[in-house]
């Protein structure tokens, strides 16, 4: 063999070795039937891909500033400062959390003066994610009736796998109506006559995510009244309070409709998007008891739960909620950044309407405007979506929705554009 042949042979034995070697590991392995989950392809590795330096991302859901950089709120700066200031120990918490944060999260919730509060038990909890899932899991255990959870159609995608997590049979309610880009209204009440007495229906509070579209007021109060006459128990995932309309109180409405109209609910909070404390992961889950007795047995159970799960909550991120949340001054200055937030989305979205029709659009782009948080639904289909990234360098879901925190005063006219060339 020539001596350069014979090099090339040895390197495919070399390379090739390792490779039998894993192969005769692997037939034997623990791990054999673990099958492949699907590819992560997610916008956000798209986006990274693309090396266009006027590429646009509005796939992630975290809110961006008008740079488009992420924000660190100025109060929750000051409320991190004085809680490291107090040089306090990172002894564990208890079960269900910092107390002085669970608290005042109630109280955000179901409304400071709320009669109910009293009967609120209360847990703090992996943000929303982990709320959902401990309720997932308690009412997996304790709910009376069967195990089926309805959900909006469409929803958070993690709402599926987070209660089939939990045990139950996930089912789906009519919620969008793509001909009109708005609420089901009527099928929403029909399915909610439809499915069988004292089931669980799972709200958005406000802000669907991801269509935008949230009930008016007096739809609530008509859901809230089929609701009762069916006996279904009403589960509200609240993960953008005060991020809707930028008031805490109006986003809250249906809950505490809820609450006046004497339901008992499940809630699930979120600090992640109204605090932008994403990775610190706050959160609490709450459930509203029918008597003070309940309460007691209810939140006894909720710990016997919680402590297999993760025996008890991070600390640093409830701390610098309950700093913001309890001390006055932080907290109006933190009312007016959520407005701040809440205002530059109201604006993007006007500003990407009135670009979409002074370019000409003979499409109605209402519903850019009359939807509400994070999320814009466009109406736009998957084709359209794909040419939104491969011929412009716009990068959202397939399903259509764009996060409006994307979008700066900086490129919503290239955005607005882009939509218009793929759409007209
Ligand atoms: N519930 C809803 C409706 C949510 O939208 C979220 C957060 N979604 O994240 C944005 C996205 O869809 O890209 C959550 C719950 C849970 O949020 P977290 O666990 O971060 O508090």
């Amino acid at each position: 063999m020539l001596p350069a042949l014979r090099i090339a042979s040895r390197q495919v034995t070399a390379r090739r070795a390792p490779a039998v070697a894993a192969q005769a590991v692997r037939a034997g392995s623990t791990w054999a039937n673990v099958p492949q989950g699907p590819p992560d392809v997610s916008v956000t590795e798209a986006f990274k891909a693309d090396s266009f330096e006027k590429k646009i991302n509005l796939g992630v859901g975290a809110y961006r500033d008008d740079q488009g950089k992420p924000y660190v709120l100025p109060s929750v700066r000051a409320a991190e400062d004085k809680v490291i200031a107090k040089r306090l120990n990172k002894e564990y918490l208890g079960i269900t959390g910092l107390p002085e944060f669970t608290t005042a999260a109630a109280k955000l919730a179901y409304g400071n003066d709320s009669p109910a509060l009293e009967r609120v038990v209360i847990t703090q909890s992996i943000s929303g994610t982990g709320a959902l899932r401990i309720g997932g899991a308690f009412l997996n255990r304790f709910f009376p009736g069967a195990k089926t959870i309805y959900i909006p159609s469409p929803s958070w995608a993690n709402h599926k796998a987070v209660f089939s997590d939990s045990g139950f049979k996930v089912k789906e309610y009519r919620y969008y109506n793509k001909n009109t880009i708005g609420l089901d209204f009527e099928g929403l009440l029909a399915d909610l006559n439809a499915a069988p007495k004292e089931s669980i229906f799972l709200f958005h509070a406000c802000a669907h995510n991801p269509t935008g579209v949230d009930p008016t007021p007096e739809q609530w109060k008509e859901i809230s009244n089929v609701v009762k006459a069916q006996g279904h128990y009403p589960f509200f995932d609240m993960a953008y309070q005060g991020f809707a309309s930028g008031d805490t109180n109006k986003d809250a409405f249906a809950l505490r409709h809820f609450v006046e109209q004497g339901h008992g609910v499940a809630l699930a909070q979120s600090f992640a998007k109204n605090m932008g404390l994403y990775g610190e992961r706050v959160g609490a889950f709450s459930i509203l008891a029918s008597s003070l007795e309940e309460k007691k047995r209810i939140d006894s159970q909720i710990k016997i739960l919680i402590r297999p799960f993760y025996s008890n909550p991070p600390l640093h991120g409830a701390r610098i909620a309950a700093e913001i949340l309890n001390s006055p001054d932080l907290y109006q200055q933190w009312l007016g950044e959520v407005k701040g937030m809440a205002d530059r989305i109201i604006n993007m979205r006007a500003l990407l309407r009135s670009n979409l029709e002074k370019l000409g659009s003979t499409h109605d782009w209402s519903h850019i405007t009359s939807q509400i948080g994070m999320f814009a639904y466009t109406g736009l289909d998957p084709d359209s979506m794909d040419k939104l990234a491969k011929e412009h360098s716009v990068y959202a879901t397939k399903n259509g929705r764009i996060s409006v925190a994307g979008i700066t005063s900086g490129n919503v006219g290239r955005l607005a554009e882009a939509i218009y060339k793929v759409k007209g």
